[in-house]
């Protein structure tokens, strides 16, 4: 039987196990980004491991998270995150040069290569034919010291897509189009690849676009093939070299086949709270909205871009509504401003942002009280604009472009617009602002910053005899790593100082959280089904672990998050019969008399309610690697006992 293309991309990386859905595999990475926001524990994290350079063909540090800097400590970090990258090897995107996925499609995606992300929308390399992988900065840590990246052999979904988009609807409709029929957990341990005579019209921005929100679905990852329109992207980029067509095998087999017919789509939005929560905008109809922002990783390629000053050109922004735009990245806003797009956006009374993420984690641009807010970004999880009564909805950016015009949600079709733009054939390519690495030889004089607001790693313990702990929160269905470890303005700046970040866990959910967790001293966490989801962001595992959590039960995991428990040394453990979920109450002393030796003889997991006088048994469902991750006590002990 034929091969996938990400089962393709598997086949050439492998480096550990079988190529059997479900098992965990290794793969050889060839490419790594990182973030600010997540960068500066995963750097901590390389300097724990000890190499003295990056094993991998590329690793590129991206500042665009934590710009906005109202204290030393985003720019003491920056430094920090500089000072690795020249002495490791690691190319430095400066902030200002943009959004990490936006640049690192314009200016590295390579077809067929690996990439992984502290990241959760490192998947946007998948509309260049990567396959890209988001992931926890411990994972990234260890592929940038050459070790394999390790996860479960994905299901592979095709996309079938047909017909082309009708002028007002966008790829933002098509991805909006999969969340409504697969969910927010519906990617799962999937890989979504796109095929069909649909694909042909859209370009490689397009793709990206569709590829970036894949992370809301949960999928491991999402892919195009690389073909003409990729080579074209490419030339455009000066980058024709790195260009190779990539195509499944004919008689490749999928596990499911979704058909969507492109020409029948319509605007859609994903209303509050939820990606999946999608309505098509006409049957919304005309809300009066107070905001709306444009940018992001989902959507600020100069397409996305020339197509919002066609919109604005001429026009004024209603005055109920304030607007802003984050082109995303240097290229794109140098490209804007040459072609003078960018005057017809500033002229129409745009907001213009620096090229970073911004307000899509909570950087500025909070909405007003109860405010409707359309944005073209990719999560409104319930309190993330920075305004827990705000309403987020989110949609392509002709739907914001049309609607800051008339202050009330605008079904682009209903105006049948011509939104015919021409990508020029060259892209300006300039990039001053990614710093080279010093040499070897040089790179022993540098010494790395470490700024006041860096402190040490949290510690964590192998695996004891027993464990006697309290269930120090319930939560629900669905909650978002925003939820266990939020972002935003006020406590971003946090990334690197996990005492300090503590006092925020749970804040939303529970007030209490960090005072029960203080009581308690050894804890354990309640969740139901996709616990996790969201962001890659390894503090919602470092800050539990900080806090005395030893074991996280629930009815199912997201992918990213359960990895960056067993990373960190948490037990992730979830119901045998989720019916048992109604059996435990925050408060409840829970007792695990067994639990190593039930770890390590593959065992079912005893757990005695002592409040409820009741016995569980619960699932601890571990590779090889992952238990004995567990046993030494996370991966970083893990990986310096194996190096
Ligand atoms: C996000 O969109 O939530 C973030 C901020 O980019 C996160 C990473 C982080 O928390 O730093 C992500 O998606 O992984
Ligand atoms: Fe940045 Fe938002 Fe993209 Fe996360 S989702 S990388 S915060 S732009």
């Amino acid at each position: 039987m034929g091969l996938t293309l990400c089962q393709n991309i598997i086949k050439n990386h492998l480096v550990s196990g079988e190529m059997t859905i479900g098992q965990e595999i290794g793969i050889r990475i060839d490419q790594t980004l990182t973030q600010d926001a997540t960068g500066t524990m995963a750097y901590l994290e390389f300097e724990a491991i000890g190499k003295k350079r990056v094993e991998t063909e590329l690793s590129v540090a991206y500042i665009d998270h934590n710009t906005l800097q109202t204290g030393f400590e985003n720019a003491d970090d920056h430094r920090f995150i500089q000072s690795v990258c020249m002495k490791r090897g690691i190319r430095f995107s400066r902030p200002g040069n943009g959004i990490c996925h936006q640049v690192h499609l314009e200016r590295f995606g390579c077809p067929g290569k690996t990439l992984i992300g502290s990241d959760s929308h490192t998947p946007t390399g998948g509309g260049i034919g990567m396959l890209a992988i988001g992931a926890g900065g411990l994972d990234v840590a260890v592929a940038m010291g050459g070790g394999a990246y390790f996860l479960q052999m994905p299901e592979s979904v095709k996309i079938n897509l047909t017909g082309t988009l009708r002028s007002g609807v966008s790829a933002k409709d098509v991805i909006l189009e999969v969340l409504r029929i697969m969910s927010v957990k519906g990617g799962i341990g999937k890989v979504i690849e796109y095929a069909g005579e649909g694909i042909k019209s859209l370009s490689v921005p397009e793709r990206a676009t569709i590829t970036n929100m894949g992370a809301e679905l949960g999928a491991t990852a999402s892919i195009f093939p690389s073909d003409e329109i990729t080579l074209e992207f490419l030339k455009a980029q000066g980058r024709e070299k790195d260009f190779s067509f990539l195509a499944p095998d004919d008689d490749a087999h999928y596990s499911q086949i979704i058909d969507i017919d492109l020409t029948l789509l319509s605007p859609l939005a994903a209303m509050p709270h939820m990606p999946d929560n999608v309505k098509k905008v006409s049957e919304i109809g005309p809300i009066e909205i107070n905001q709306v922002l444009i940018g992001s990783c989902t959507n600020s390629s100069l397409l996305d871009m020339l197509k919002v000053a066609k919109i604005l050109k001429g026009k004024t922004v209603h005055p109920g509504v304030s607007l802003a735009v984050s082109p995303g990245s240097k290229q794109v806003l140098n490209m804007l401003a040459s072609c003078g797009a960018l005057s017809d956006i500033i002229d129409a009374g745009a907001r213009i942002l620096e090229s970073a993420c911004g307000p899509c984690i909570g950087m500025g641009q909070a909405p007003q009280t109860e405010g409707v807010s359309l944005r073209t970004f990719n999560r409104n999880f319930e309190g993330r604009s920075g305004t827990p009564s705000g309403k987020i909805y989110l949609v392509s950016p002709e739907t914001a472009a049309f609607s800051a015009i008339a202050g009330v949600l605008i079904d682009p079709l209903s105006l049948s617009p011509d939104l015919s733009v021409k990508i020029p054939e060259a892209f300006l390519v300039n990039d001053n602002m990614i710093e080279l690495p010093a040499s070897e030889l040089e790179a022993d004089k540098i010494e790395i910053y470490y700024g006041p607001n860096i402190k040490p790693l949290p510690s964590s313990t192998p695996v004891p005899e027993e464990i006697s702990a309290t269930a120090v929160i319930k939560t629900g269905d669905n909650i978002t790593t925003d939820h266990i470890m939020p972002a935003g303005a006020k406590i971003l700046p946090y990334r690197s100082n996990i005492p300090y970040l503590s006092q925020f866990c749970f804040r939303q959910v529970d007030p209490n959280f960090f005072e029960n967790c203080k009581k308690a001293s050894i804890c354990v966490i309640v969740g139901g089904e996709n616990y996790g989801q969201g962001s890659s962001r390894e503090h919602a595992a470092l800050v539990p672990l900080y806090l005395g959590v030893k074991a996280v039960i629930v009815k199912s995991f997201a992918r990213i998050h359960r990895a960056n428990l067993i990373n960190a040394g948490i037990i992730p453990l979830t119901f045998s019969n989720s019916e048992d979920y109604a059996t435990i109450e925050p408060g409840d002393i829970l007792e695990f008399p067994l639990i190593k030796a039930e770890i390590e003889e593959e065992k079912q997991i005893t757990m005695i309610n002592t409040n409820k006088q009741k016995t569980l048994l619960l699932n601890c469902d571990l590779s090889d690697r992952q238990r004995g991750v567990l046993l030494k006590g996370g991966l970083l002990e893990y990986t310096k006992g194996t190096n």
